[in-house]
Order: structure tokens, then C-alpha cells, then sequence
């Protein structure tokens, strides 16, 4: 295997280093703990997490031992890190429930089972959630001038709209973490968006002022950006979530198909664990096919293998193939269910026997039953993916997938979803 740094220098994944030349000599000489930190802000980890939550994997698959650790106390603070604007507090039993949610999605990523270097998971609200403010302002505070917090990005971008002292302090917590995991799992490293460097590098500030002969690291990894100037990790439907009942499979994989070519090669090394050669061969192949696809096709398998597993992946590629070849047929109820979210429906008794006229007026896929008999008898309208040219068809229990669904389309790309009661 190719040396972990050489590789992250390939794939473009380090944008900030707080000390190049010793950490490579770190990373050398022996396996390290390095961490990273999750904020229970949500039910859910989003793509835009994805980036570190592997870049923690590439260094445990290289032989050194990743921390993931849990932001039980700081996400009941809030990092002002990248935001213009205050953030609202989330209710104490939230976070906790978040918390177990966000622990439980990161397990996935990592291993924590193997014998030489498994990963750890950690809450700092472990050693947080107990702390008094007489320790936290003597033993904490005094080693944080203001000129040096005021100084940092984070804060100094929002002395003019304002800032909470409850967010201005954030930072402190965010070193506390670090200091703590050196001290106690002899975590030298951390790493995080380019978001986070003005918390690492207040981190390693502390932890110099606090341990004699203290050496530690930081490292972040840059913003994902995307060729159309969009906003990586937002469809029209918002965030893309990890948590499949929040992004089914179908819509994470559509994701990555959907990702422009100039973008390709570089999510290929970002997100996959590829091989140079491999992503190479898919860079030739965008170069000379690009009709085909390959590359996003791989990049949104790997993903969704990684994240969903092997099942997820087969049904959002099943439900692909059969959405775009009109095949509706072969479909499950379920499928039909993920594939079709977001399509106009409508419910149905379970004893309905509509006129497939009345249907296409119903649901407005034509505007007039004058109109609707045209597009039958032009052939423009499908049931479940089967043309129908009958105009006094009626729809029976027949056209139920399952007994639950009816795929109706007007012409190319019109669709609707008849359910049942
Ligand atoms: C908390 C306590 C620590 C170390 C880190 C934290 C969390 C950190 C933060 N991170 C973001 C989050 O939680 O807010 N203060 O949503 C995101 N991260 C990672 C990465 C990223 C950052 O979880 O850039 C994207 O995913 O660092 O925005 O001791």
C-alpha cells in the first residue's frame, strides 16, 4: 500500500497543516490517536460530514487509531464556525437522543473491533457535563487571552452582527476536547473541515500552554466544491442525510450519478477508496465516453455500498434501471415507494374501479376528458410503465403493484402514483 500522507497528498485532501514536516515524521515513526468531532446538531450526519468521518478510516486502515468523538456538551453550546448567525439551543434531551443517533452512524465507518488499533468512541460531555465554572474559568480560561480569541475568524466575522459569549466560548470547549484526549488517549492529532482550524489550532494552543515539551498536530481537509459554483451536498429536497429514512438510498445514489463531469475525478479520490490507477482509468474514460457515465456510476456505487450497504445499492440501481427504461413492472411495492417519492399522488379506496379517463382528469395529467381520450389513443399514456390504448379502460386490481400502487404517465416525463386505503 502507498504511504497514508502521500496519499492524501493525491487526493487532495489536506488543505491546512498547522506543522507538515513533523507530522509526516510523526506518521513515520509511529502509529498516533487523532480525532475528530460530530456536533449533535441534527438526528442525522450529512454528506458534507462524510470527508472526515473517512479520512479517519484512511488513517486506521493505515495502521493508526482513529477517535471519533461525539459533541454531547459542545452541541449544546454551538460552534459559530462558518455560520453568520447565532444558532438557537436545542433542548438537553434532544442532544442526548441525537447523540446515540450520531454515535450509532459513525460505528458504521469505522472499526472498532480490531486488535491493534480500534477505534474509539468518546462524548465530551463525559468530562464537560461535570465540570464547575470556578475550575473552568481558573484552570481553563486564563490560558485564553481575549485579543486571541477576538483575533480568530470565527469570532472576529461576527462582532458586527453579534455574537453570544455562550458561541464566543465555544472554542474553549473545543481545546478542553483536545487537551483532554492528549492527556488521557495520547491523541496527537486532530483533524476537521477547513471550518475548524481556528478550533485546532486554539486546541494545540492549549495544549502547549498546559504540558511541557508538548507536541501535537492539526490538520484540515478542504471544503468540497463544485464546478456549477452550487453548493456541495444540497439537492432540491435540501441536505443529503446519511440516515436513509431521512435520504432514501435511491435519492443518495441519484446523488452521485448526478455529479457534473468536471467534478468526477476529483470525488473519486475525496470519497472512495479507489486505487491511483483505478481513478485513472475512470478519468480516461470520462475523457473518451463521457455519455457513459462510468466514472459516476462507480463513484455512486462505492458511496452507496459504503454507506448503505449491498442491498440499499442493488434495490437504488434496480429502481434506476427500471425508471429509466419505463419498466415499472418488475418493480415491489416497496421500490416503488422510494423511487416515486416527491411524485404527485393520490389516495384511493381499495374498492375504486375508475375509468381511466376519470383518472387522467382526476389527477390533471390531462386537462379535459377530451384531451384524455387523445392521449390514450395516441399512445401517450402508461400504466405501470404499460401502454394503454384502450379508452374505456377501467382500472382494476390488476394494475395494483403489490395491491398498493398504480404508476400512471402522460407522454415522457409525466408521472403520478395512485395508492390504496
Ligand atoms: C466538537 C468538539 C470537538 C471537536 C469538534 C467538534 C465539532 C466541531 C463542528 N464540526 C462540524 C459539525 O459537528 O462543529 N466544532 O457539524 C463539522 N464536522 C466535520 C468537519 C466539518 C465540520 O463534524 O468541516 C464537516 O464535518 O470538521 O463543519 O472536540
Amino acid at each position: 500500500m502507498t504511504n497514508l500522507f502521500d496519499d492524501l497528498m493525491f487526493r487532495g485532501l489536506i488543505h491546512q497543516q498547522t506543522d507538515e514536516e513533523g507530522l509526516k515524521e510523526l506518521l513515520e515513526k509511529e502509529k498516533i490517536s487523532l480525532y475528530s468531532g460530530f456536533d449533535p446538531t441534527a438526528d442525522s450526519l450529512h454528506i458534507g460530514h462524510l470527508l472526515p468521518i473517512l479520512v479517519l478510516r484512511r488513517f486506521q486502515l493505515a495502521g493508526h487509531r482513529p477517535i471519533a468523538l461525539v459533541g454531547g456538551a459542545t452541541g449544546l453550546i454551538g460552534d459559530p464556525s462558518g455560520k453568520k448567525a447565532e444558532r438557537t439551543l436545542n433542548n438537553q434531551d434532544i442532544v442526548e437522543e441525537w447523540s446515540e443517533k450520531i454515535k450509532h452512524q459513525l460505528s458504521r465507518f469505522l472499526d472498532f473491533e480490531t486488535n491493534e488499533n480500534a477505534a474509539v468512541m468518546a462524548n465530551n460531555y463525559d468530562w464537560i457535563g461535570q465540570m464547575n465554572v470556578i475550575e473552568f474559568l481558573r484552570d481553563i480560561g486564563k490560558n485564553f487571552g481575549i485579543n486571541y480569541m477576538l483575533a480568530k475568524d470565527t469570532v472576529s466575522s461576527r462582532i458586527e452582527s453579534g455574537i453570544s459569549y455562550t458561541e464566543f466560548s465555544y472554542m474553549i470547549l473545543q481545546s478542553l476536547d483536545f487537551l483532554n484526549l492528549y492527556r488521557n488517549n495520547q491523541c496527537k492529532l486532530q483533524i476537521g473541515g477547513s471550518d475548524q482550524w481556528g478550533n485546532i489550532t486554539s486546541g494545540l494552543e492549549l495544549i502547549r500552554k498546559s504540558e511541557e515539551n508538548a507536541k501535537a498536530f492539526g490538520l484540515t481537509i478542504p471544503l468540497v466544491t463544485k464546478a456549477d459554483g452550487t453548493k456541495f451536498g444540497k439537492t432540491e429536497g435540501g441536505a443529503v442525510w446519511l440516515d436513509k429514512e431521512k435520504t432514501s438510498a435511491y435519492e443518495f445514489y441519484q446523488f452521485w450519478i448526478n455529479t457534473d463531469d468536471r467534478d468526477i475525478v476529483k470525488y473519486l479520490k475525496y470519497f472512495t477508496f479507489l486505487s491511483k490507477e483505478e481513478i485513472e482509468e475512470l478519468a480516461e474514460k470520462t475523457e473518451t465516453a463521457p455519455e457513459k457515465r462510468e466514472a459516476q456510476k462507480r463513484l455512486a456505487e462505492e458511496m452507496t455500498y459504503l454507506v448503505h450497504g449491498r442491498e440499499a445499492y442493488e434495490q437504488a440501481v434496480n429502481i434506476s434501471r427500471a425508471l429509466f427504461s419505463g419498466d415499472i413492472k418488475q418493480l415491489t411495492a416497496e421500490e416503488v415507494k422510494v423511487g416515486f417519492k416527491g411524485v404527485p399522488s393520490l389516495e384511493l379506496e381499495q374498492t375504486a374501479e375508475l375509468s381511466l379517463v376519470d383518472v387522467l382528469v382526476q389527477t390533471k395529467l390531462s386537462p379535459s376528458k377530451r384531451q384524455a381520450r387523445e392521449d390514450i389513443t395516441n399512445g401517450a399514456v402508461y400504466i405501470n410503465g404499460e401502454r394503454r390504448t384502450d379508452i374505456s379502460a377501467i382500472l382494476s386490481s390488476e394494475d395494483r403493484i403489490e395491491g398498493q400502487f398504480t404508476v400512471l404517465r402522460r407522454g415522457k416525463k409525466k408521472y403520478f402514483l395512485l395508492t390504496y386505503k
